[in-house]
């Protein structure tokens, strides 16, 4: 029987931020409850000199209700016992963006073309994930080759999250805005 409790999930073993460093796509997406990134999102990794993890993510948002405009977030990653299970730490550039904590659990990557990213935000009684969002990302713009669409596909279903994506679409709207 399936398992859908947050503490089961597999993460990626042995996660080398190095070798994640860079630029990443979104190019598929399960949404949280709230306010959050649309579309165009780019995340950008990078190891500092004092070997911490960093992010910048440009996305578009909407805002109170009807303003639209590209965010620029910045986050912070604080490493835990699990490489791939880091504490992210994140503000918007404009003081209007939102900020948090968030789990961020690299599940899989091979480094050079995909990688799948998870986050429980609120977690029910029974373990399971009451609150989630998750991002698959490539390093293509134009998204991933089939061959990784199948890994991703079996990783979503592990996460208890099979058909609750969505399509992140890359129009260059904040490469103007
Ligand atoms: C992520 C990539 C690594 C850096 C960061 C990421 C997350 C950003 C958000 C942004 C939300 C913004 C909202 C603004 C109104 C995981 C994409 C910072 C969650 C809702």
């Amino acid at each position: 029987e399936k398992n859908c409790r947050v503490d089961n999930f597999e993460v990626m073993k042995d996660f080398n931020k190095e070798r994640y460093a860079g630029v990443w796509y979104a190019v598929a997406k399960k949404d949280p409850e709230g306010l959050f990134l649309l579309d165009n999102i780019v995340a950008n990794f990078k190891i500092e000199d004092n070997g911490k993890m960093t992010a910048t993510a440009k996305g578009r948002v909407r805002i109170l209700d009807k303003l639209e405009l590209c965010a620029n977030m910045v986050g912070t990653f604080i490493e835990t016992n699990d490489p791939a299970k880091y504490r992210m730490k994140y503000h918007g550039a404009l003081a209007i963006l939102e900020r948090g904590l968030d789990d961020h659990w690299v599940v899989d990557t091979d480094y050079t073309t995909y990688a799948i990213t998870y986050a429980c935000r609120r977690r029910n009684l029974d373990g399971t994930c009451r609150d989630s969002y998750s991002f698959v990302f490539s390093r293509d713009i134009n998204g991933l080759p089939s061959e990784s669409q199948r890994i991703v596909r079996r990783r979503q279903e592990q996460l208890c999250l099979d058909r609750k994506y969505r399509v992140v679409v890359h129009n260059g709207y904040c490469e103007t805005n």
